[in-house]
């Protein structure tokens, strides 16, 4: 085949909504969206892990406890997919990590927030994991095939952390008057970095055209950003929280709300390494990458052993 014709065969398969595999010829540049996406997802699921897991040993029941570590296990198990996912294309996993140690590859901006209190584990599953499903159940319709089919899964599971952080957040609306208040003032810290994950404005996105020729993204940052005011406004209403935006009114015309400027420049400054908590993510991953060496070393030891036929190590 030509190369004319692979591309030909390429472009009719995205148009006609077949995926794309990991075997079939694709042009370089939706190789490197797909390594850029799909790597920068899994690192956003690991380094993710680090605020709640701050959380894990001061939950405040049992159950509560054992729910939270169920949650951050499943995001261990997410970054591990979108990892083998990202392997499909030809780049090695010590590779990904070694952009995400060096501060070359991003993660999601919003995972350079502290977590003060419990109730931002409420937050942030309502919020954070909210915003995650509104931009990943399109991906399952995402034009690559290994992308597209781990998360069928990883979007059933971020619907429970979804619901799980609603519930503490009902739980404390609820409670005590200093327990509403604690809800108000995590759903405060989080509202608008949640509004950042959708990433730039569609005329400030370098990206987003072209991913949306490609069927990689099937709606536009503003697009999602948008469903998910929509629907968040409603949910705050049935808490009984009121939305940090002094903007946010309902326009009859549009069908949708209108809300307040979000602050780019913050946006900017997370995402070049300044937030309040980079540093700190970063420092942590490196360490355990440095810290579980043995590990690796264990198990290509026991490899090798089992590989060599009379059980001596090579
Ligand atoms: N944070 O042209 P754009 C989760 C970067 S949820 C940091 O719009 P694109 C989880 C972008 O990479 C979070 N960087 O790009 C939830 C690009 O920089 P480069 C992860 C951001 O790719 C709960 C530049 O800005 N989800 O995992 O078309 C618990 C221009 O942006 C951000 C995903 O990754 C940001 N918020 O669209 C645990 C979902 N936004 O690469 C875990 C899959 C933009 O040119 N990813 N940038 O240097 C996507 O859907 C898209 O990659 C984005 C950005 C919507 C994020």
């Amino acid at each position: 085949m030509t190369a004319i014709n692979h591309q030909e065969h390429f472009d009719h398969k995205i148009d006609n909504d077949i995926t794309i595999e990991p075997r079939d010829w694709m042009p370089d540049d939706y190789r490197k969206t797909l390594i850029r996406q799909i790597s920068q997802h899994a690192h956003s699921e690991v380094v993710g892990m680090l605020p709640e897991g701050n959380w894990i040993t001061r939950a405040p029941s049992l159950r509560r406890k054992a729910v939270l570590l169920a949650k951050v296990q499943d995001e261990a198990g997410h970054g591990l997919y979108l990892y083998s996912a990202a392997e499909t294309l030809g780049i090695t996993r010590d590779q990904m990590y070694e952009q995400l140690h060096s501060g070359k590859a991003k993660y999601s901006s919003i995972f350079n927030y502290p977590t003060i209190t419990w109730a931002d584990m409420g937050a942030i599953g309502w919020l954070v994991d909210g915003a995650a499903i509104m931009n990943q159940v399109p991906l399952c319709r995402t034009s690559y095939g290994p992308y597209a089919r781990a998360m069928v899964r990883v979007c059933k599971e971020e619907s429970f952390h979804q619901r799980q952080g609603f519930e503490i957040m009902m739980q404390l609306c609820k409670g005590t008057a200093a327990q509403k208040k604690m809800a108000q003032d995590a759903l405060n810290r989080w509202w608008w970095p949640a509004l950042m994950m959708f990433g730039p404005t569609d005329d400030a996105s370098p990206h987003t055209a072209r991913s949306m020729r490609w069927r990689i993204k099937r709606f536009t940052n503003d697009e999602l950003r948008q469903k998910m005011v929509d629907v968040t406004v409603e949910q705050a209403k049935v808490l009984g929280l009121t939305m940090p935006d002094p903007d946010l009114k309902w326009n009859e015309a549009r069908g949708h709300y209108d809300f307040g400027a979000i602050n780019w420049e913050e946006f900017n400054n997370v995402i070049k390494g300044n937030g309040p908590c980079n540093k700190e993510r970063l420092n942590t991953r490196r360490k355990a990458w440095q810290e579980g060496q043995w590990v690796r070393d264990a198990a290509l030891a026991y490899a090798r052993k089992q590989a060599s036929a009379d059980g001596t190590p090579a």
